[in-house]
């Protein structure tokens, strides 16, 4: 029997701007994906725009219940900063009612709300002035926090920060995926900055508030890093990747101070971004209380093969590797690779003081899941039990190993709009029929998983 710990959060993830729709409406304003939207639609997944997405500023009633039927314990979603604070200054009397309502729902119904606060939704008018470029952003964001702990405080006991920061650094700043989608490695490192500012910033409103008696943590995609082979060179290169991608956030946030090795690696190559003097105690000050765990697949590097120096981008520290004999989901590309959760888990053990985590975010997209529709209507995604279960697997191998693992979210309850794909690959428990008003119907992993959520565990 594969079994859990008391009190062991099962749930679930999404995102403000991936389920809510309603993104011009009740005082909201624009959002960067939703002006990006307006001006360039033909580069988004068949044309479809994040103005709809689930549906959920309407029928969130109806999802609590769905959820509470399941037994899900708590939920993490995020609040949208435009439509809390459609102008960075003005709180919407709309947006705290609908709030409000949502998260009372839950918590009248056991479902325990996780709330984040940035979701790669960064308000139009903050990036007509640079984004997170902008100093500015940072006490911005401070601002929305303070106001956010303020008005939800009293239902919302656990917070995050960021949603993935990484991403909108990297998509954003190394790629076209994320508006301003320029390549720009100074740039990219001045946001990443700027936002483990805001972070820190952020942690220290909450604990300014503290008649809260909530936690604060952050959500972070961790990728355990492996190298080509042991050779010297891929080794530096594994290195490197670490630092970028993995110790830059998690020492910042969980031990207040950027790793040495990272300071000069970015020294060395004049890539350090502008920071001021009062910077530094601003993050020792601020560490997490948590940490939430997004894990989809390893990271696999080599050294790279010409590397610039100066660097201009990551691939001259480390390039990517295709191993050979790597397991992927096809419709997303990305591997497959559960023993990674327990590596993650081994180091917050051993290399960050256990500090409590939680699995905030893991899943599988899958496409045109309507193939897999039995006669009652039912989408028989044993894929995704079989993905969940490989993976909860590692976990609980993890906590008998001493791991402080206290929770288990899914990405997501009910199929959401994506970023990239929009509803191209579905990851929900819940389809979500489009073209049947946004109905809700349970799929197979949806019934699995409430049997496991109810035994706490599983025979194996
Ligand atoms: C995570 C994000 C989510 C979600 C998920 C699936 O990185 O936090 O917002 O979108 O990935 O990715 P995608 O939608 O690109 O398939």
């Amino acid at each position: 029997m594969i079994s859990f710990p008391e009190n062991f959060l099962w749930g679930a993830a999404a995102s403000a701007p991936q389920t809510e729709g309603a993104a011009l409406i009740d005082g909201k304003s624009p959002s960067t994906w939703d002006k990006w939207f307006e001006l360039e639609p033909e580069l988004f997944y068949d044309g479809v725009g994040p103005e709809h997405t689930s549906n959920t500023y309407f029928n969130y009633q109806e999802d609590v219940r769905l959820m509470k039927e399941m037994g899900l314990n708590s939920y993490r979603t995020s609040i949208s900063w435009t439509r809390l604070l459609p102008d960075g200054k003005t709180v919407n009397p709309q947006a705290v009612t609908f709030y409000r309502h949502y998260f009372s729902e839950m918590v009248a119904n056991g479902v325990e709300p996780i709330m984040n606060l940035f979701h790669f939704d960064m308000p139009w008018w903050l990036m007509e002035q640079g984004g997170w470029e902008n100093r500015a952003s940072v006490d911005h964001f401070a601002y929305y926090a303070k106001v956010a702990f303020e008005q939800f405080g009293d239902l919302v006991k656990q917070w995050s920060t960021f949603n993935e920061p990484l991403v909108h650094i990297e998509c954003g700043y190394l790629g076209d995926a994320h508006y301003p989608k320029v390549y720009d490695f100074k740039r990219a490192l001045q946001v990443g900055y700027h936002t483990l500012l805001a972070h820190a910033k952020a942690v220290a409103e909450y604990r300014k508030l503290n008649h809260q008696d909530g936690k604060i943590g952050i959500i972070l995609n961790l990728s355990p890093v492996y190298s080509k082979s042991q050779s010297e060179a891929d080794e530096k290169a594994r290195v490197s990747a670490d630092l970028i991608y993995c110790r830059s956030f998690l020492d910042t946030v969980v031990k207040g101070e950027f790793p040495q090795e990272l300071i000069g690696l970015l020294a060395e190559n004049h890539l350090l971004p502008v920071t001021e003097s009062d910077d530094k105690g601003i993050f020792t000050a601020n560490t997490v209380d948590f940490v939430g765990v997004n894990y989809y697949q390893p990271l696999r590097v080599q050294a790279p093969g010409n590397p610039r120096v100066p660097a201009q981008s990551p691939g001259d520290f480390a390039r990517y590797y295709d191993w050979p004999e790597k397991v992927i989901n096809p419709y997303r590309g990305w591997e497959i690779f559960p023993e990674g959760l327990y590596a993650i888990a081994m180091r917050l053990k051993n290399d960050y003081g256990n500090i409590p985590w939680y699995v905030s975010e893991n899943g599988m997209g899958v496409s045109q899941e309507e193939r897999f529709m039995n006669e009652e209507g039912v989408i028989q995604d044993e894929y995704r039990i079989d993905f969940v279960r490989n993976h909860l697997v590692e976990l609980e191998r993890a906590i008998a190993a001493g791991s402080s693992c206290y929770g288990y979210h899914m990405w997501t309850f009910l199929d959401c709009w994506s970023w990239l794909n929009a509803y191209k690959n579905r990851y929900g428990y819940y389809r979500v029929g489009l073209e049947k008003n946004y109905q809700r119907s349970p799929k197979l992993s949806s019934f699995w998983m409430a049997g496991v959520i109810q035994q706490n565990g599983f025979e194996n």
